[in-house]
């Protein structure tokens, strides 16, 4: 391709935020080209088809608000939709605003660069075609640039293996087989309770284990269908007011301030409730008191126990570096019980580290565990991966990856100083980051538009923020983190990933709730843009 498309907006990935950015982009008038990796719509939705995958939000606050009729028109069959469903979903919202048009499937950008004469963006793709626009926006997911480990062997392994983000598109049939499973965080769980039921023999090979809840998923029912499609806009409400878009707001006790029996009661009731209400919804202190998260996690020490057999295997799968809900809590269903069966062995690779991986399978310290599938769920290089892997170059050809190499700068996590007219939706420094995601891409795509529709109204072609502006965010976000435990514990929201040791701990997301975030959003957009340079 020697010819240049030129668009008013380019937007990278036809994930939720790059489908909803599309559709709005489109009301406004703006020729839009979506570049997309994947061969169709989905982003997460599309790449993690591991058995297992589903919701741990509830189905009907995940999908989009932003039309009554498509509220009306779709049905979600279980309170927490398996991947499938929602994938189907996803593809049904791509027909019926005729999403496909505008996206260019198969498409990897390689490298973005500001073009500062023009004020605008060229983008190359990895087969080389280029496209030109005024706004860049990226909608590239905070969770889609799987990592490996780096094991010896692991090329020479001569059964199957798959990271569950690229898992394949046939289905994998674990019957009659010996699988092994690496990683325990939120999709290692829902693998391997999966696996469990089909494999022959089942070995997972632990390094963190992580506090668990279960999710008390169940159908939804004709009259639950008719009670949600009638409360939507209840169910988007409560969304919007709780700290992380969820259905489940904090309770505003103190653990402390309770007596023993009712803090006890209080816990019984959320365990056995569906979804997040015992992370979002418990005591409001549990986040950010060392001693109230102590007695929560005995308490979930003590479930630990009563579900699992063997007190010694009980014992390695309780988290000793971590309180709970410090890192993101695995919900489950029937997962501890799976260790009871004869067929599942839990190997500590903490304690016996993994050496190499062998033709036959996994070899640790103390022994080799021969496989015939072997799955990574080893996660990803969050939030800051995917703009990693591309080339992004903003004036004076600075490279973003170098400057946030000591942890991204932002302002609201939606624009850095040097990369004018970028705009990283669900980006570091961002509530979208740490929320039942679709609410908060609601309210960044939104964002956006007004913003485009401003600058178009008022003849606006560039845009770059203060740097005061960006300090004072970034200052503020390390504030914020650093008033709760999520900060002091090594996971994917503090950047610690062993398999990248060259990435810095710091705090990628933005801890101070989605409606503060949105107020500031929302007052900055009232003052003309408060904080950026519009020209
Ligand atoms: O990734 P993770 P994930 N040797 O980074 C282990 C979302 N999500 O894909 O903790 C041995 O949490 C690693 O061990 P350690 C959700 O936000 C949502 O599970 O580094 N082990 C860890 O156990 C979630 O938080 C849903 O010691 C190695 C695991 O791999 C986020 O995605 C479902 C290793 C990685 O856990 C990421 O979850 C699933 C090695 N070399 C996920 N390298 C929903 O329900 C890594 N590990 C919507």
């Amino acid at each position: 391709m020697t010819s240049v498309d030129r668009y008013d907006a380019i937007v990278i990935g036809a994930g939720i935020a790059g489908m909803y950015q599309l559709v709005r982009l489109r009301e406004l008038g703006l020729s839009v080209r979506v570049f997309e990796s994947g061969s169709d719509v989905g982003g997460t939705w599309y790449w993690n088809r591991y058995p297992g995958a589903r919701f741990d939000s509830e189905s009907y606050s995940y999908g989009y608000s932003f039309s009554d009729e498509l509220l009306q028109e779709w049905e979600w069959s279980e309170h927490f939709a398996p991947q499938p469903e929602t994938l189907r979903y996803l593809n049904f919202v791509a027909d019926k605003f005729d999403l496909r048009k505008d996206i260019r499937f198969e498409s990897r950008v390689a490298s973005a660069t500001f073009d500062e004469a023009e004020s605008s963006w060229k983008i190359e793709t990895e087969d080389g075609r280029r496209a030109r626009a005024t706004f860049l926006i990226t909608a590239v997911g905070p969770l889609s640039a799987p990592t490996l480990p780096s094991f010896e062997g692991m090329e020479d392994f001569r059964g199957e293996s798959h990271h569950t983000a690229r898992w394949p598109h046939e289905p994998v049939d674990f019957s009659g087989k010996r699988v092994g499973v690496i990683g325990t965080g939120a999709t290692g769980v829902q693998v391997i309770q999966e696996v469990a039921k089909t494999a022959a023999h089942l070995t997972v090979f632990q390094r963190t284990p992580n506090w668990c809840a279960p999710l008390h998923n169940a159908p939804i029912d004709a009259n639950t269908q008719a009670e949600i499609k009638a409360s939507y806009p209840e169910i988007f409400r409560r969304c919007r007011e709780s700290h992380g878009g969820f259905l489940h707001s904090p309770d505003p006790r103190s653990v402390l301030e309770v007596s023993a029996e009712e803090r006890e009661a209080f816990w019984e009731k959320r365990y056995a409730e569906p979804g997040f209400g015992i992370w979002m919804g418990n005591f409001f202190d549990i986040l950010v008191n060392q001693d109230a998260n102590d007695l929560m996690s005995e308490f979930m020490r003590r479930k630990i126990r009563e579900r699992v057999k063997d007190p010694e295997i009980a014992e390695k799968l309780t988290p000793k570096n971590h309180g709970f809900g410090t890192r993101r809590v695995p919900l489950e269903t029937g997962y501890y019980e799976v260790y009871n069966q004869d067929n599942v062995l839990l190997v500590d690779v903490l304690e016996a580290p993994i050496q190499r991986i062998t033709p036959k399978g996994v070899k640790t310290r103390d022994a080799e565990y021969e496989v015939d599938i072997l799955i990574y769920a080893t996660g990803f290089d969050a939030i800051t991966g995917a703009f990693d892997r591309i080339d992004i170059r903003g004036q004076g050809g600075r490279s973003l990856r170098e400057k946030w190499a000591d942890g991204p700068r932002t302002y609201l996590g939606l624009q850095t100083v040097g990369f004018p007219n970028l705009l990283t939706l669900v980006g570091p420094h961002n509530a979208a980051t740490f929320c039942n995601i679709p609410r908060c891409i609601e309210q960044n795509v939104d964002w956006v538009t007004k913003l485009l529709s401003y600058m178009h109204d008022e003849g606006f072609g560039h845009i770059e923020p203060r740097r005061e502006a960006e300090e004072d965010w970034t200052k503020h976000v390390y504030e914020i983190a650093s008033l709760t435990l999520l900060s002091k514990a090594e996971s994917w929201f503090t950047g610690v990933n062993q398999n990248l040791p060259e990435k810095k701990r710091t705090f990628l997301a933005y801890a101070g709730g989605s409606p503060a975030y949105g107020a500031k959003c929302d007052e900055v957009a009232a003052s003309g843009y408060d904080g950026f340079v519009l020209r």
